[in-house]
């Protein structure tokens, strides 16, 4: 009957085993600038490094400034786990935030936020028309949005996979152990 028992066991980290790295997503490992920078001279690029390689689909990196404007110029590369977007001269001194959404090796987009501080003003100025279509591309979408994510970067596959949150795995595994280990105590049981 323990038999039993160590088999629900392997069989639980078995799935676990199996499943956490498919399911883990993308994580931001480091980024130049690097979070929380205050900087004298103006970077001309954004680099933002993943601890897993970074779909080239979609992906979207917004640079907003202290007043509002948007500063990247051109399109964002991506590079394994590597992701880079080129910046205009920076203008005003004071905070800019890194808004990136990025389509994370297991299908899934990753979002969040890098901030850097600019001690002192440049002479740029933000991209004009920040509200026209030709923008709304580098524009980092609200929390929870898809509406500007590529039709490519949202296969059905990944809409069923988000659809089973990790919680279901979990929950799983334990009614398999918790079901595996009934039997082994009712044989146990049965046999002594
Ligand atoms: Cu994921």
């Amino acid at each position: 009957m323990r038999r039993v028992a160590v088999t629900a066991l392997l069989a639980l980290a078995t799935l676990l085993g199996l499943t956490t790295p498919a399911m883990a997503h993308n994580v931001l490992v480091s980024s130049d600038p690097a979070d929380g920078a205050t900087l004298d001279s103006a970077p001309e690029s954004v680099t933002l490094t993943f601890d897993q390689s970074v779909q080239d689909v979609g992906n979207q990196i917004a640079v907003t400034g202290p007043e509002g404007g948007q500063w990247t110029d051109g399109d964002v590369q991506v590079r394994g786990n590597i992701v880079t977007v080129g910046l205009r001269p920076l203008g005003p001194a004071g905070e800019y935030t890194i808004g990136y959404r990025i389509l994370s090796a297991d299908g899934h987009p990753v979002q969040g936020e890098v901030t850097f501080t600019m001690s002192q003003a440049g002479s740029g100025t933000s991209a004009p028309g920040d509200s026209g279509a030709g923008q709304s591309a580098t524009t980092a979408p609200p929390a929870g949005s898809t509406a500007t994510a590529p039709t490519r970067a949202a296969p059905s596959a990944e809409g069923d996979s988000s659809g089973l949150p990790v919680w279901v795995w979990v929950v799983g595994g334990v009614v398999l152990l918790a079901a595996g280990l009934t039997v082994a105590l009712r044989m146990g049981r049965d046999q002594e």
